[in-house]
């Protein structure tokens, strides 16, 4: 091929190739958002060229030998053995690189760990398959608690509906954070390994059932940020995702207060006297919204895998071992959960409530929130 066309070639490569990592997707991983996120990436970028210039000089050597070297040039191979100058400059040259790649990296790892002087303390709790955020506080009547859900529809991980840009990354409540003040996490897990992860914070840590673990990061820019579970926690592992706003600490004040009002008006309805039609009417939609993909909307499960609730023994018998079912969930099969941690007192209520008189249950009694709080203090 003479020359000229060579170039031509490998230039029209390299823009077209160029043209497609501008595109959607990008091969090299984010730079981040967080000064941390920002040395892991220059840590990143100086570890690959270190890489690069140590792949091209030993190609080098060896394509150049190879070639000039070769027999029909009429190379004859020198015969030695055991080169102290090249054993020491092999065995001298490859540490100094290690221990100068150690200790930058040393530096960054020591920044990660010091979790001192945090503004706000975030828990992090891994459930399969969501995540409990709480904003701690040291007064508990203060302290702002959610469960933060995929929203994905189920017809677009069925392929039957065209999946949209956040595809597996949404949720219907984000994590919410402000922008330049430091937040120091701390990690758990109500029942196997997870690991909470957002690329742009370069943030990843394990939750672990039993052990709490911390990190912490500063966000200096406002914005969405998404990420994963990142350990393979069953099956529904990919359908855990994180999602971060980072807003200006004004805008996150005036959230979190919203978020309080609201808790204090959950407070409220849990006292306050409800009639059995409010019951059914919100029973409906927390069964709609938590129960049904199980259970079906129609309430006739599933046969195997989930018991009908139309006409079961349970919807339909002794009102304690049905709040303990549903509070606490099923002693033998993990798929029912406790949901006693995951519905406020005034949804477990109603849905109670709901599978006693839908379908033709038509039990005629009702469970009060207040009932829920007297049933988990008598415990
Ligand atoms: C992930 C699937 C799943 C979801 C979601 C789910 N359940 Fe269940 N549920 C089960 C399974 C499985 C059992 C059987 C448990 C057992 O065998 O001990 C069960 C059993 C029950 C029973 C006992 C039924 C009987 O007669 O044995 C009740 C009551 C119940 N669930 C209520 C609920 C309520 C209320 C919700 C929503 C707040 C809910 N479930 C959500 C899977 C689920
Ligand atoms: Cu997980």
């Amino acid at each position: 091929m003479p020359f000229k066309l060579l170039v031509r070639t490998v230039a029209l490569l390299v823009i077209a190739l160029s043209s497609l990592a501008h595109a959607d997707w990008q091969l090299n991983m984010p730079r981040g958002v967080t000064d941390i996120s920002q040395e892991v990436f220059g840590l990143h970028m100086l570890v690959f060229w270190i890489c690069v210039i140590i792949g091209v000089l030993v190609f080098g050597v060896m394509f150049y030998s190879i070639i000039k070297h070769r027999k029909s040039k009429g190379a004859v191979a020198s015969n030695f053995h055991e080169s102290t100058k090249i054993e020491l400059l092999w065995t001298i040259v490859p540490t100094i690189i290690v221990v100068f790649i150690g200790v930058k990296a040393f530096y960054t790892l020591e920044k990660m760990y010091d979790f001192e002087d945090s503004a706000m303390t975030v828990e992090v709790v891994g459930y399969q398959w969501k995540w409990r955020y709480t904003y701690l506080s040291d007064d508990p009547s203060e302290q702002v608690s959610f469960f933060s859900t995929l929203t994905t529809p189920k017809d677009q991980i069925n392929n039957l509906q065209e999946k949209n840009e956040n595809y597996l990354l949404e949720v219907d409540e984000p994590l919410v954070l402000p922008v330049g003040s430091k937040i120091r996490f701390v990690l758990s897990s109500a029942d196997v390994i997870h690991s909470w992860w957002v690329p742009q914070l370069a943030v990843k840590k394990d939750a672990i059932p039993g052990i709490v673990n911390e990190s912490w990061t500063i966000i200096n820019e406002p914005g969405t940020y998404r990420g994963q579970c990142t350990e393979l926690c069953g099956k529904d592992h990919g359908f855990m995702p994180v999602v971060v706003i980072a807003k200006p600490q004004a805008e996150f004040d005036e959230w979190l207060a919203g978020k309080k009002e609201e808790a204090k008006k959950l407070a409220e309805l849990t006292q306050k006297d409800w009639t059995f039609d409010e019951l059914m009417t919100t029973g409906e939609s927390v069964y709609q919204k938590s129960c049904a993909s199980c259970h079906l909307a129609n309430g006739e499960g599933v046969p195997g895998a989930f018991p009908a609730l139309k006409g079961s023994p349970i919807a339909t018998g002794d009102v304690f071992a049905h709040l303990d079912i549903v509070v606490n969930g099923s002693q033998t099969n993990p798929a029912m959960a406790a949901f006693g941690a995951q519905l406020s007192e005034v949804d477990l209520a109603a849905v109670i409530t709901y599978e006693r008189n839908a379908w033709g249950n038509n039990m005629g009694d009702m469970v009060t929130p207040i009932d829920i709080l007297n049933f988990n203090s008598g415990q």
